[in-house]
């Protein structure tokens, strides 16, 4: 049975493809080529077998060496029973390991679920029972912590996992190591795993409590990749390093390592974002182009190491995933020597890039325009109607890659999507008269810490588990590095008392994130409520940005 036969929605129930008639346009255009992403990297393999394809921590691999371990790992993969359609939730930091992995499960077709190396206990729960995942991939230990200890707690719980799969030294009995995979005589059945599968399941920023998955097929993600490296001129000289967390989309595929093997560049994968660690991997393998959120160029920009280094390769510094204050985004020409380009993305699909041409102020005041000439957006107002030209809005999108569903989430993809398939994105732009957008606010409910989105319902349930709680709400506060941090509101219950350090003692026991933990608590009579009477956040917003204001006021 092919997937043409049932389509990729009955093969895989709980995924919503682009209906027939766009997906004939996009693939007539030439935009989905048909090919899987183990497809489209063989093909480079085949063209430039001899070049180097990725280099981390002192390994070096080239294109062919880095195809023979993912044939390895693949059918590594196939031996433990794993088969097209399999979740395996994905937890590795920036290390080879992952690029291994997830060639492997294109061929195979299984399926990543692509979860970031802080989560803890209660979003790997949720990420395994959602996507009823077979496999989980862990280093052995990272940063201090014990994945394995996570794992065995996971293995413990979640009925569906059968495999967990670790990268490292001393692997407890039980688990597989990806060593031992790597091992395997090379791959050479096929999987039928075709383009119109689903090929990775990404994280969404989560609005209403947990994180969505948001399915990207095989055709539409390596479009993603490949019209993103276009634009950033990307070729067979590039090398890209991957500084954020590889599971990110934007290091991932905005081109980041899927573009860069799509034009058969070099990638390297950086183990840490602090700006000693990148100048070191700038200079020494003459990276051309990374991408950063805003508060890392900040990083970087303010280093005072910065001028112990060669950074003279650096062509292009993308930057996106959160807003970029234009005093910072003038700044990074003059003191990093390569052009900014602002990214304003999202995992859900819709990419926007400034252009290389376009004039410097465009660069420094928008945050770019559409990266496909099939991407549709509109400017809505509340009742979805079109806004006057410049006037801010809610932004919708639709295009060859953006999801037109949530995995698994029926009641939420009513909500998430208009009827004719447009996904709200819940950002405010409007239209600057270069055409580009430029993102003046949100009105989805989420903190934006530093480019890592966090709901503000998840925050609010783990707060009102505390016994000492009666009503709380979770806002953004203003921060000049990250942008926003997490503030909380709370009432408490008569004759409670509590101090932000137990508040996070007691979030701590919930084994949720580090970076959800408050940084800021408000003890409060009421919360303020609007005429519908829901919690008044904008009231709250600006409560704790006035209080913040003022006690700085007092600290001069
Ligand atoms: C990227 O993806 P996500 O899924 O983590 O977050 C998407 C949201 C957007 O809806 C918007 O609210 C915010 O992040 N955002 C920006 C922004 N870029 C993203 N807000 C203001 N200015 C920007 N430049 O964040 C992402 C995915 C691919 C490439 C780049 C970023």
């Amino acid at each position: 049975m092919t997937t043409t036969d049932v389509g990729p929605e009955a093969v895989l129930p709980g995924f919503v493809p682009i209906p027939g008639e766009d997906a004939a346009r996009y693939r007539d255009l030439g935009m989905w080529e048909g090919r899987t992403l183990a497809e489209v990297f063989d093909a480079t393999a085949a063209r430039f077998p001899d070049d180097i394809a990725c280099i981390a921590a002192g390994e070096q691999l080239t294109y062919r060496e880095l195809q023979d371990r993912s044939l390895r790992v693949a059918r590594g993969l196939q031996e433990l029973g794993i088969e097209a359609r399999d979740r395996i939730v994905v937890q590795l930091p920036n290390v080879i390991d992952f690029v291994d992995l997830c060639l492997a499960c294109f061929r195979v077709g299984a399926i990543p679920v692509m979860a970031l190396p802080p989560h803890r206990d209660h979003e790997i729960q949720h990420l395994i029972s959602l996507s009823d995942a077979i496999a989980y991939a862990i280093p052995a230990e990272h940063r201090g912590y014990d994945y394995q200890d996570l794992a065995e707690r996971m293995a413990a719980r979640a009925p569906s996992l059968h495999h967990v799969l670790v990268a490292g030294d001393s692997i407890r009995p039980g688990f597989v190591s990806m060593a031992s995979l790597r091992k395997q005589p090379p791959q050479d059945t096929s999987s039928g795993v075709s383009a119109d599968d689903v090929a990775v399941l990404l994280l969404s920023g989560g609005t209403t409590g947990l994180p969505k998955l948001i399915p990207r097929t095989h055709d539409d993600y390596a479009y993603n990749a490949r019209v993103s490296a276009e634009i950033c001129r990307l070729d067979r000289e590039t090398v890209y390093m991957a500084t954020l967390p590889v599971s990110h989309n934007f290091p991932l595929a905005c081109p980041g390592l899927l573009g860069t093997f799509l034009v058969g560049g070099r990638t390297v994968i950086a183990s840490g974002t602090e700006p000693e660690t990148a100048f070191a991997l700038i200079q020494e393998h003459g990276v051309t182009c990374t991408a950063l959120v805003p508060a890392l160029a900040i990083r970087w920009m303010d280093s005072p190491s910065r001028a112990g280094y060669d950074l003279s390769s650096l062509r292009l510094l993308q930057v996106g995933g959160a807003r970029l204050n234009p005093e910072a985004a003038r700044r990074v020409t003059p003191t990093l020597g390569c052009t900014l380009q602002q990214v304003f993305g999202m995992a859900e699909g819709l990419l926007n890039f400034t252009r290389f041409d376009d004039p410097e102020d465009v660069i420094i005041d928008t945050q770019g325009r559409p990266a496909s000439a099939q991407d549709e957006i509109r400017v809505v107002d509340d009742s979805d109607r079109d806004v006057p030209p410049g006037e801010p809005g809610h932004l919708l999108a639709r295009g060859p890659y953006t999801i037109r569903g949530y995995f698994r989430a029926e009641e939420h993809n009513a909500r998430a999507f208009t009827r004719d398939g447009f996904y709200r994105t819940g950002d405010v732009v409007r239209i600057h008269p270069s055409g580009n957008l430029v993102v003046e606010g949100r009105e989805k409910d989420l903190i934006n810490r530093g480019g890592e989105k966090i709901s503000a319902e998840e925050i609010e349930n783990l707060l009102l588990a505390h016994p000492a709680i009666f009503n709380a709400a979770a806002v953004s506060m203003p921060d000049p590095v990250l942008g926003e941090r997490i503030c909380t509101y709370v009432v408490l219950r008569d004759g409670c008392s509590l101090t932000l350090e137990e508040l996070c003692e007691f979030v701590a026991t919930r084994d949720v994130a580090r970076f959800k933990y408050p940084e800021r608590l408000e003890v409060v009579e009421t919360l303020p409520v609007t005429n519908v009477g829901k919690i008044d956040k904008k009231a709250l917003r600006e409560d704790i940005a006035a209080r913040m204001a003022a006690a700085q006021k007092d600290n001069q």
